[in-house]
């Protein structure tokens, strides 16, 4: 087993690491206060190739395998996890989607303009009353002479308000259940698409999240992506990038917290020496390292069955539910280290914090991923009555 990265990995680590120090870290605070989604950010991660990474040249992305794709996405993710948003959104719900199920035609329309920036991308699956539940869409999409039409509604759209491009998963027959679902790619720019900002999130407060009303969208004959019936598996191997990439992020999160709590325990002194050197504060941060290795080794792991074509669901469920986790105690604990420091945003321990929360709930919650593990494991679909 070799746990060298190669050269080019490991330039692309370090040169992902100086965008985001040169970049990122500063903005990402004064963002976060202002709530701004940063388009000027925006442009600057596609100018570095980071909204396509894993896109094809020929398709106008950096053709990157997933592992150096993971490195990159765990350095922005350290500077800040609204960006990495925007990166795992397009590149590896949206981007991903196209490029295993769309026609040529469709990949060459969509996925230059998506990887330079000139469009962005949202993945409009989750509805008010389907979460956990993905195969239960109320979106319906009825079938005209020229294609069809979308009647819904989607809920808790990253990039849903600036989106030129959605991916709409709509039911076709409701009798055909998961059988019967479509993916379509709707143009965003007619009446009938009305996005509307959610307010007064706990965070990701620079990243953009929306709800979104469909009124009789239209949709043409060859903007669907896949088969009828297909929507279901576009979605899931979506999220298997997906939950890979937000994996990706959060092992970024659980190393910042090391380094900042590192930082700010040999600075910080208490009863005249620096809080380091206290036993309790290195066990914090030990067990934040252990967390952290142990996150990035699985990230690897899914990134490495990835870049060999083999099945990795469960492996990247692993990975996603470990490494989520980890940056939610990570990040809780860093300011445990930091103490009052840590409740205020001078430090970024704070943002981590308020960020990290919701990486347990999407792209499938922690439990989610329990019980796709646990089926694995024993055979047996806990989500279907017995
Ligand atoms: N890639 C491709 N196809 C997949 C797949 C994957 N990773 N996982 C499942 N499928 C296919 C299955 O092979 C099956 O195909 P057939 O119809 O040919 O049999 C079909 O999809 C249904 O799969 P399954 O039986 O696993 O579906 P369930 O209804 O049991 O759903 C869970 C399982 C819970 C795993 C799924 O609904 C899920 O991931 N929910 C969470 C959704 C989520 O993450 N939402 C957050 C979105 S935020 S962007």
């Amino acid at each position: 087993m070799d746990f060298d990265l190669t050269d080019e990995q490991q330039l692309i680590r370090s040169t992902a690491r100086e965008f985001t120090e040169k970049e990122i870290v500063e903005r990402a605070k004064q963002n976060a206060r202002n709530h701004h989604f940063d388009l000027e950010l925006v442009a600057m991660l596609a100018q570095q190739g980071y909204l396509g990474a894993i896109v094809p040249r020929e398709y106008g992305g950096a053709g990157l395998d997933y592992l150096s794709y993971g490195l990159v996405v765990e350095e922005i993710g350290r500077g800040c996890s609204s960006v990495r948003t925007v990166i795992s959104v397009q590149t590896s719900l949206v981007c991903s989607a196209i490029l295993r199920w769309g026609t040529e035609e469709q990949k060459h329309r969509y996925l230059p303009r998506l990887c330079s920036g000139e469009w962005l991308g949202c993945f409009g699956l989750t509805e008010p009353d389907s979460g956990s539940d993905a195969a239960k869409q109320r979106t319906r999409a009825r079938r005209t002479d020229s294609g069809w039409v979308i009647n819904g509604a989607k809920m808790w759209i990253s990039m849903g308000d600036y989106a030129r491009v959605a991916l709409i998963f709509a039911q076709t027959d409701p009798e055909l259940g998961h059988r019967g679902l479509g993916c379509f790619l709707v143009d965003t720019d007619q009446p009938g698409f009305q996005p509307s900002p959610i307010e007064h999130k706990m965070g990701l407060h620079a990243s953009d999240t929306a709800s979104i009303a469909l009124e009789d969208v239209e949709v043409g004959e060859n903007d669907l992506l896949g088969e009828i019936g297909d929507g279901f598996k576009v979605a899931m191997s979506s999220l298997d990038s997906g939950r890979y990439s937000v994996a990706a992020g959060c092992v970024g999160i659980c190393q910042g917290c090391v380094e900042e709590s590192v930082a700010y325990a040999t600075e910080r002194e208490q009863f005249d020496r620096p809080i380091a050197s206290f036993q309790l504060v290195q066990a914090m941060i030990a067990d934040m390292v252990l967390k952290t290795d142990a996150s990035r080794m699985l990230v690897w792991r899914a990134g490495f069955l990835k870049d060999r074509g083999r099945p990795n669901t469960v492996e990247t469920s692993i990975a996603k539910l470990h490494a989520t986790e980890a940056a939610v105690w990570c990040s809780n604990t860093a300011i445990q280290v930091h103490g009052g420091a840590g409740y205020v945003d001078d430090h970024p321990v704070e943002r981590y914090f308020r960020d990290v929360r919701v990486t347990t709930l999407y792209e499938g919650t922690s439990q989610i991923q329990q019980l796709i593990i646990g089926r694995a494991m024993t055979g047996v679909n806990a989500l279907v009555p017995s």
